[in-house]
């Protein structure tokens, strides 16, 4: 028994839980409770080991041989239970498989790609930002994070303006099966066929469009680069997780302007500031906040005895608030240097979309910094009960704009 292995190691135990209420509405006094209790921390009701500090999340991020991700990045464990969709040949995948994936979408995601939309994406910010003058109340989840990423994003794929509401219904199933199989998972799978469907059309090459960065994908498998039939599992990564990711981490950002409002008057004065603020942001408030890895061989973390084929749960949110790593780690300050921030992850699964995402939102927050002057709470924001992700589906903001130079 797992469970009695972790008694006797006399590591701490704790029957804090990831996924009730209290601690989707507000994880941030467990991850400070957790951390300090030690470096992994047994949870009672779950079974697994849970790490909540930088250093051993980091290391086990960066050890993906005995920490692999073919066996589900949920609870799920791939090694005895079915998956609920077909895996993932990036995400849920390790090497040698992995890797020659892995290097298709870095090339297709690469710098000098993702330079060329730069310019779309700020004329896209820009309009998206007069449209919302006429607006007394904007919600930043929705009219600004939701409207422009539904825009840009799929755009930059290649996938068809109709129906993209379907990419935010796919993302809540997809990011919460990275939990548990609970009610809600299950809410978020009700109905989910049609969604489904609408996704898998999306990835079949003759519906996208010839210039987005899902052509580039089949385009690498006519090179004899993949297998031909990986080819639309891979622009179903795309869809997967360029979605609810970058709008989340963009409404959270949003939302720690108007709790830190003298960083917007420094990003007022300085633009520029902006890549910087956003890294700062994804540290502060991270938006894919835990999930785990499973040990492929028998092993320890920070003493702590691990069989082989066991999950272990990871919370990046915790780590990014981490004080041995992070100087006042609860402050959102963009003049912090929040290099090494594990919104991303890190080493071979590191976001290969990363580049992209930083574009997305740079270019937005620029653009936001050029022209409003405060951002301002304008009433309680709603949370989205979810299993992984901090995310809020309305925040609602009061913008005050400059006149237009
Ligand atoms: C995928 C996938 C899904 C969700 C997230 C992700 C952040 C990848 O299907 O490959 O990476």
């Amino acid at each position: 028994m797992q469970s009695a292995i972790a008694a006797q190691s006399g590591l701490p135990m704790s029957d804090v839980d990831p996924f009730s209420l209290e601690y989707i509405m507000d994880p941030f006094a467990a991850h400070e409770q957790l951390r300090n209790l030690g470096s992994v921390v047994w949870l009672n009701k779950y079974n697994v080991w849970f790490l909540t500090r930088y250093e051993e999340v980091h290391a086990v991020l960066s050890n993906p041989k005995t920490f692999c991700s073919s066996k589900g990045l949920g609870l799920t464990n791939y090694y005895f239970e079915k998956p609920w969709r077909a895996p993932s040949l990036l995400l849920e995948a390790d090497p040698p498989e992995h890797t020659k994936r892995r290097q298709v979408m870095g090339r297709v995601l690469s710098p000098a790609n993702i330079r060329k939309l730069r310019e779309g994406f700020e004329q896209e910010a820009r309009a998206l930002i007069d449209r919302l003058m006429e607006k007394e109340i904007v919600n930043g989840a929705k009219d600004l994070s939701e409207a422009y990423i539904l825009k840009v994003f799929p755009d930059a794929i290649g996938v068809s303006p109709e129906g993209r509401e379907n990419m935010l219904k796919y993302g809540l199933m997809v990011f919460n099966a990275f939990g548990i199989h609970n009610k809600i998972f299950e809410d978020s799978v009700k109905d989910a066929e049609p969604v489904i469907s609408w996704i898998m059309s999306c990835c079949e090459r003759d519906r996208l469009s010839k210039n987005g960065m899902g052509e580039l994908v089949y385009q690498a498998a006519d090179a004899g680069e993949l297998p031909q039939d990986e080819a639309l599992m891979l622009v179903r990564s795309f869809l997967s997780a360029g979605v609810d990711t970058t709008i989340t981490a963009i409404t959270n950002i949003l939302y720690a302007f108007t709790q830190f409002p003298g960083e917007w008057q420094k990003l007022r004065a300085n633009p520029a500031l902006a890549r910087q603020a956003v890294e700062e942001g994804l540290r502060y408030e991270t938006p894919w906040h835990h999930f785990c890895r499973t040990s492929t061989e028998e092993t320890t973390i920070a003493g702590a005895p691990i069989a082989a084929k066991q999950k272990i749960m990871l919370s990046i949110g915790s780590a990014n608030r981490d004080p041995r790593k992070w100087d006042n780690p609860d402050v959102f300050d963009i003049n912090r240097i929040a290099h090494g921030q594990l919104a991303f992850g890190t080493n071979i699964h590191g976001c290969v979309g990363q580049m992209l995402s930083r574009l997305e939102k740079e270019v937005l927050f620029t653009e936001l910094a050029k022209r409003i002057e405060s951002i301002e709470l304008a009433g309680e924001p709603t949370r989205v009960v979810h299993n992984t992700m901090r995310i809020r589906s309305n925040l609602p903001l009061k913008l005050k704009f400059a006149a237009k130079a």
